[in-house]
C-alpha cells in the first residue's frame, strides 16, 4: 500500500536523527496505521497515520498527547513515556498533500505486547502498571484536556446510536444478526448505570486512558516488566471504571477478540483476581468506595459497550474499525457478548474476589 518513497517522503518532514533506511508495517490496532521506521545507526521510530475519521480534531488530539507525555516524563516511574518528534516547522503532526495526518513517536525497543495472556503474574503487573498510570496523572490539570472523541464511553449514547443503526439498517444486515440485536436490547438498563452515577455526582471524573486494551501496554522482552503504556489518543476526562473494565474485557478473556469458536471464550477468574490485586496495589488508595463497588460491573459494561460498538459498525457497513473480512465486526461482537454472558454467570464470584482484595 505504501512504497519506500511514500514513507520516506513523509518522514523527511520530521526532525529525526540519521538516514532513513527502511520500514515495516505494525499490524496492531484497529484505528491508526502504524509503521516502524528504521534509520542509520540502529535508530528506529514509530510513524503513525492518524485516522482522521475517528479523531476529527487533530489539534485537540495532539495537544492532549503533548501535554500528557510532557507531564509523564517529569514523573518518577520505572516505565518509559512516549515522546512526539516535531516536524520541520515545529508542529507535532504533519499533513501530507492528500490530507493524511502523520506523527512520529519514539520506538520502544526490545518490547513485546500480547493480544491474549495466560499468566496471572503478568496480568497482575498489567493491573499495577495501568493503576500507576492513573495515579501518575492524578494531579494533571484536567481542564487542560479536550475530548478527543466526545462521549467515547457514554454507553447510554452508544445504545441510542445502536438503535438508530438497527432502525436504518442501511446495509441490510440486521436480519443476519437478530440474536445479537436482542442480546443488546435485553441489557438496555445496564447501559445507563454509570452515566446516571456520573450525573448524580457519585463517581469522580479523572484523567484516564480510556483504551486499556491488553496490547496497549508494552513489556520488556527480557524482564517481562511493564515498559510503556501506549496508545494515548483517548487520554481524557473519564472514569477509573472505564480503564478497569476495558482491561478485564481484553485481558481476562481466554480467547482473542475475533475468535470464531465461542466455546473458547470465557472470563478467567484467576486472571480477574490477579488484575484486581495488581490494580489495587497501585491505584487502590485513591479509589472511592463507590468506584470499588462498581469494578466488577464495569468489566461487564465495558465488554457490552465494546460489543455494541462492533455490532453498530457491522450494521453501518464497517466504517469505524479496521476489518479483514465482511463479518469481522459481527464475529468480534459475538466474542464480547459471550464474555458478557460469562461474566453475568460469574458476577457473584467477581464481587467476592473484588471485596476480599479491596477490604482485607
Ligand atoms: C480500538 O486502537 P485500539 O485498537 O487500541 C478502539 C477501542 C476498542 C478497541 C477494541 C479509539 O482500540 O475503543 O475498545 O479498538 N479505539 C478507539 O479492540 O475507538
Ligand atoms: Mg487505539
Amino acid at each position: 500500500m505504501f512504497s519506500f518513497d511514500d514513507i520516506k517522503n513523509i518522514c523527511d518532514n520530521f526532525v529525526l536523527q540519521g538516514e532513513f533506511t527502511d520500514f515495516s508495517v505494525i499490524k496492531n490496532g484497529h484505528i491508526n496505521i502504524s509503521f516502524k521506521i528504521n534509520y542509520s545507526d540502529n535508530r528506529s521510530y514509530l510513524l503513525q497515520q492518524i485516522n482522521s475519521n475517528v479523531f476529527q480534531n487533530t489539534e485537540v488530539l495532539m495537544n492532549n498527547i503533548d501535554k500528557v507525555t510532557s507531564f509523564l516524563r517529569n514523573k518518577r516511574s520505572k516505565m518509559t513515556s512516549l515522546f512526539c518528534y516535531p516536524t520541520l516547522s515545529g508542529k507535532k503532526y504533519y499533513i501530507d498533500d492528500s490530507g493524511k495526518v502523520w506523527r512520529v513517536y519514539n520506538y520502544i525497543d526490545n518490547s513485546v505486547c500480547y493480544n491474549i495472556i495466560n499468566s496471572p503474574e503478568l496480568f497482575y503487573k498489567t493491573g499495577a502498571a495501568f493503576g500507576e498510570f492513573q495515579k501518575l496523572l492524578a494531579d494533571f490539570p484536567i481542564d487542560e484536556l479536550g475530548e478527543t472523541i466526545p462521549d467515547f464511553h457514554n454507553t447510554a449514547k452508544r445504545y441510542t446510536t445502536f438503535l438508530s443503526s438497527v432502525a436504518a439498517d442501511k446495509m441490510n444486515r440486521a436480519d443476519a444478526c437478530k440474536p445479537e440485536i436482542e442480546f443488546v436490547k435485553n441489557r438496555a438498563d445496564d447501559t445507563r448505570i454509570l452515566t446516571d452515577l456520573i450525573s448524580r455526582g457519585e463517581l469522580p471524573v479523572r484523567v484516564t486512558h480510556n483504551d486499556t486494551k491488553l496490547n496497549n501496554i508494552l513489556f520488556d522482552a527480557d524482564t517481562s516488566e511493564p515498559k510503556c503504556v501506549v496508545d494515548l489518543d483517548t487520554v481524557m476526562p473519564g472514569l477509573s471504571l472505564y480503564d478497569f473494565g476495558d482491561a478485564i474485557r481484553s485481558g481476562a478473556s481466554t480467547a482473542e477478540e475475533d475468535e470464531t469458536d465461542l466455546s473458547k471464550v470465557s472470563c478467567d477468574l484467576s486472571l480477574y483476581e490477579a488484575y484486581v490485586k495488581g490494580y489495587l496495589s497501585s491505584a487502590g488508595d485513591s479509589l472511592t468506595e463507590k468506584e470499588i463497588e462498581y469494578l466488577p460491573f464495569s468489566a461487564k459494561l465495558l465488554t457490552l459497550e465494546c460489543g455494541i460498538r462492533f455490532l453498530t459498525d457491522y450494521l453501518e457497513g464497517d466504517v469505524y474499525f479496521k476489518t479483514s473480512y465482511p463479518e469481522h465486526n459481527l464475529v468480534r461482537c459475538r466474542t464480547q457478548f459471550k464474555l458478557v454472558e460469562d461474566m453475568e454467570n460469574k458476577m457473584d464470584e467477581m464481587i467476592r474476589i473484588t471485596n476480599s482484595a479491596a477490604f482485607r
